[in-house]
């Protein structure tokens, strides 16, 4: 049993959503295919071919789902903006012109969320690049780069007068390798070059985009969204820790160091030496790049032990990735994951909480003084409701008790943490794995669209409630 903790005065508890995730309406008000429509609507790519179509309904819900955030007593709501609704003729030469109606749906939701004391967090991108630039080459194409900080610009000078804090991207990661390299993300591509040159793009993008927003937005605070890996080698052998080092440059240091610090580790580029010669990288683009954000988000779900593979016996992945065409580790054929133990959530994902703790201490560690928020932080389980019409979901409850805890502990000693966002409000499209993944704490019936609060989101609102997590708390209530 844990024991109670209390977070800092003033700490900022919210909840997170993606705009293809949950909004539905994807031919509404102009908006025009992202790659994510592409992708979903591609036989075999999708489990049970599900796709965003009409996914939580959001965009027609979005005074029942505000009203829902505020019963939750949510002080913030992070959620993000799909490109193709804002200029949905965008191609790689041009912005194109701007929807009105499609800037007015994100302009409503931040009037709601303010009329309701809800403090509105953009994310600018979430993984729904506009498909007519991704047929131009997507985040291997500089001039995607370019079109993003015209895009952000657009949405800053149009919210900036009510929104604060605008996140430029989201787990870039996951749009670099699971995108690019891996296939198991849209564009659908398995080419560990193309991913390279995306996640260049996509770290020149993160700086265009800030000094763009900056420029229209004096006021406006600038994040970035990192699911950081906490990366733990089994044994400490050198083989073992060479394993981690390589593991941590792809997910960690290819993303932090630009922004942060400037330029590319050598190590990785040395390392990938044989996939590309880094030629997308032009003189100027490190200092382009490197815009260290106001609020440092950090995304975590699961630990990542890696370990040296000997190819004695078949190759361990815990995560699915990387046995079938594509797999995200570049660069990394004698590195694998072992199995995790234990109790796993519904994406065979382990738990561990510590991992949390861990990336906060080493981002404290490496760059004091940099503020953080976490951005993401949830398990899927397949709850359902019961006889009674409550959603009983105590293994989402203990995940997020172990994980709260945890952050409890780390911001005790020091660590500049100002807040955390549920991933996520409501169950929704899980990517790939479609509706069959439910990470909400609010249930959706998708045939009826009925929204019902499981124990984990009492649970949550009673720790937003007292700012704390006491024994008593929320699930007991
Ligand atoms: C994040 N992986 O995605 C995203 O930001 C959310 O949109 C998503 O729903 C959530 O986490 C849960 O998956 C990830 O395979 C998807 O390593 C896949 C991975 C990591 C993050």
């Amino acid at each position: 049993m844990s024991a109670a903790r209390s977070f800092p005065p003033g700490f900022d508890w919210g909840a997170a959503t993606a705009a293809y995730q949950i909004e539905g309406a994807v031919d509404e008000d102009g908006r025009t295919p992202s790659i994510w429509d592409t992708y979903a609507h591609t036989p075999g790519r999708t489990v049970g071919g599900d796709t965003g179509d009409v996914a939580a309904d959001h965009y027609h819900r979005v005074d029942a789902d505000v009203a829902l955030m505020r019963e939750l007593g949510l002080h913030s709501y992070r959620f993000s903006i799909s490109w193709s609704r804002i200029t949905p003729q965008v191609d790689a030469e041009r912005l194109g012109p701007v929807n009105p109606a499609g800037l007015a749906f994100y302009a409503r939701l931040v009037d709601t969320l303010l009329a309701a004391g809800i403090t509105p967090v953009v994310t600018l991108y979430h993984w729904d690049l506009p498909q007519a630039l991704e047929d131009a080459g997507g985040w291997t194409s500089r001039a995607t780069s370019y079109r993003f900080a015209e895009y952000a610009a657009v949405v800053a000078a149009e919210l900036g007068d009510r929104v604060g804090l605008f996140t430029t991207l989201n787990e870039p990661w996951c749009s670099a390798f699971l995108g690019y390299a891996a296939g198991v993300h849209a564009p659908g591509r398995t080419d560990p070059a193309a991913a390279l040159a995306a996640v260049h793009h996509l770290n020149l993008a993160h700086g265009l985009a800030a000094r763009a927003i900056r420029e229209r937005v004096p006021s406006a605070r600038i994040a970035v969204s990192l699911n950081l890996a906490w990366v733990v080698p089994e044994t400490g052998s050198a083989a073992d820790r060479d394993a981690a080092r390589r593991v941590d440059g792809l997910q960690n240091r290819l993303f932090l160091q630009p922004m942060l610090t400037g330029g590319y580790p050598a190590d990785v580029v040395a390392d990938t030496a044989d996939i590309t010669d880094w030629s997308f990288v032009r003189s100027g683009d490190e200092e382009l790049a490197l815009v260290p954000p106001d609020v440092l988000g950090v995304n975590y779900y699961t630990p990542t032990h890696v370990r040296h593979w000997t190819r004695e016996r078949p190759r361990e992945t815990a995560d699915g990735h990387g046995d079938g065409t594509g797999s995200p580790w570049i660069a990394c054929d004698d590195v694998e994951f072992p199995r995790p133990v234990g109790p796993l959530t519904d994406m065979g994902w382990g738990i561990d909480a510590r991992g949390l703790a861990e990336v906060v201490r080493r981002i404290d560690r490496e760059h004091p003084g940099l503020e953080m928020v976490v951005t993401e932080n949830g398990a899927a389980f397949p709850d359902e409701p019961g006889s009674d019409g409550t959603v009983a979901d105590p293994e989402r409850v203990a995940y997020l008790r172990g994980h709260l805890a945890a952050l409890a502990d780390v911001i005790a000693e020091g660590a500049p943490v100002r807040g955390y966002y549920v991933w996520s409000l409501l169950d929704n499209f899980e990517w790939a794995w479609g509706y069959a993944k439910r990470f909400g704490v609010v249930h959706v019936d998708y045939a009826t669209q009925v929204r019902t609060p499981k124990d984990s989101a009492r649970f949550y609102a009673g720790v937003v409630r007292t700012n704390s997590l006491t024994l008593d708390t929320g699930d007991a209530a």
